[in-house]
């Protein structure tokens, strides 16, 4: 009797809610879009992250004493580039396609690269300009013209300052840099504070609440790096490799900046996260940080590599392009960036899926809702998506596409996007072609690529199917690409 009861509600709901539609179909009302999961990422986030690839600067004494880690002790007379040109390494990010370029404005060493009023270890004392230059006004003024956004890296292990050790000290000196550093070069649009620190290093606590808490009083649109966040996470390795999954989310109360063992809980995230802290892949052109003549940049091979394990797993790549002793960034890096620009517009450019047909298992709001499989296959790669009916996880839901050329479908590359400002929800998922399973995977986020493992595949339809969700599955974008690029043998 029970039974039947529930059934009848159900079959009740059903109805009412397909009169429900009927009625507003009727009257030219929109279905609303379905709820958001928690937690999303800001304004600044979702900018930041549609950025995919962003630019490092390591540059300071290191690049004059060919060291990755000065000891604090160089004199800033080792400081004197020759020819530094900003406009160059801002010239060299747009023809990379690269929006935001991130200094080091001061490193480990302790070195300023901006006449600091708090120190004289600085540009102040070195022969560069007679001490009256300004690296970081320099790096700014360059990067306005080309519609570049900047940040800044402040390190907060200092090998120099004798204030360092001391607590309270040390940390008024790093908060009166901050304010200067954020008060007086206009907008700042990352800040990165490094957890990296020397294993003899005095045992020290950074005022992290209270620097940063700073940091978001001087700049409303800034995202604060740290290992933990609280706006970008580091990705637990300096390869440029996320993990698989990779969740934008964590649980922040659970990590303490610098701590050991969290790279693993960093590099793949946390489906269960409390907070939206995105990671970050850095990773350096050449194998050090700094430039040094014995080293040169890594092949476009390798790169691509790197490419396809950090914004093809949902995260940005901040890639490392250390300007040398000259203060210009060197030829062979420059060419290798742009060789890697024109390799991404190679393999995505076009979309081997245009104009195919698309089909879905379901679809929010019926066929005539602005929730169809099609919005998959326009520019909009956040707020257009695709959406099944209802508001469950559960179920099969999937979305297929389907070749209207007697030559059918051939690529290597599947790209898949989720509509992350409504939150990250797919857990799992698998890739058929023509009925055949070619990929099983886990998570997507904004943006997950997958190089199909037997290479080139040909056939007619691509069936994208979702297995498991934290809710509802929203997918924003797909793509059938061709990499040429790409030798699964590893041979070439
Ligand atoms: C590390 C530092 O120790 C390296 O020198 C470099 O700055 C890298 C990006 O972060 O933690």
């Amino acid at each position: 009797m029970a039974e039947m009861g529930h059934r009848f509600s159900f079959i009740f709901t059903l109805t009412l809610l397909h009169f429900l539609h009927f009625c507003s179909a009727k009257l030219g009302v929109s279905t609303p879009p379905p709820l958001p999961i928690l937690p999303l990422p800001s304004f600044s986030q979702l900018k930041w992250q549609q950025r995919e690839v962003i630019m490092f600067l390591h540059f300071g004494p290191n690049t004059f004493t060919d060291s990755e880690w000065g000891t604090g002790r160089e004199s800033p007379t080792v400081f004197n580039p020759t020819a530094l040109d900003a406009a160059q390494w801002a010239a060299t990010a747009a023809a990379a396609n690269i929006s935001l370029m991130i200094l080091t404005a001061k490193h480990h060493d302790g070195f300023c690269l901006w006449p600091s009023k708090y120190t004289t270890h600085s540009v102040s004392r070195s022969p560069w300009k007679n001490g009256h230059g300004d690296v970081v006004k320099e790096f700014v003024d360059a990067a306005a013209p080309r519609g570049i956004d900047v940040g800044v890296y402040l390190s907060p292990w200092d090998r120099h300052d004798r204030r360092y050790s001391h607590e309270l000290a040390y940390n008024e000196y790093y908060l009166a840099q901050l304010q200067e550093l954020l008060n007086n070069y206009g907008n700042v649009r990352e800040i990165w504070f490094d957890g990296a620190k020397g294993k003899n290093a005095p045992n020290m606590s950074y005022y992290f609440s209270d620097w940063f808490a700073m940091v978001k009083e001087l700049q409303s649109s800034i995202n604060i790096f740290s290992d933990a966040g609280p706006d970008i996470r580091w990705v637990g390795d300096e390869n440029g490799f996320a993990g698989t999954p990779c969740w934008s989310t964590i649980n922040r109360s659970s990590l303490a900046i610098g701590a050991e063992g969290i790279t693993q809980y960093l590099n793949e995230g946390d489906p269960e996260g409390t907070h939206w802290v995105p990671p970050e892949c850095d990773v350096s052109i050449r194998n050090g940080w700094f430039w040094h003549k014995s080293e040169s940049p890594k092949s476009l091979k390798t790169l691509l590599e790197i490419y396809y394990n950090s914004v093809g797993r949902n995260c940005v790549l901040l890639f490392n392009v250390p300007p040398n002793s000259t203060g210009l960034i060197a030829q062979e890096d420059a060419h290798t960036l742009t060789q890697f620009k024109a390799a991404i517009h190679t393999i995505f450019s076009s979309n081997l899926a245009q104009n195919c047909s698309l089909r879905a298992s379901s679809q929010r709001g019926g066929k005539e809702s602005a929730f169809g499989p099609e919005n998959v296959l326009d520019n909009d790669h956040l707020w257009t998506y695709w959406a099944p009916r209802g508001a469950d996880a559960g179920g099969d839901h999937w979305i297929e596409i389907r070749s209207q050329q007697k030559q059918g479908l051939r690529f290597n590359v599947v790209r898949i996007q989720e509509a992350i400002g409504l939150g990250q929800r797919i857990k799992r998922h698998e890739i058929y072609l023509d009925g055949k399973r070619i990929v099983e995977e886990s998570s997507v986020g904004y943006k997950r690529l997958h190089r199909i493992k037997s290479g080139v595949v040909c056939g007619e339809v691509v069936r994208v199917r979702i297995t498991e969700a934290r809710a509802v599955p929203l997918i924003s974008s797909l793509g059938l690409h061709l990499d040429p690029f790409w030798d699964p043998t590893g041979l070439s």
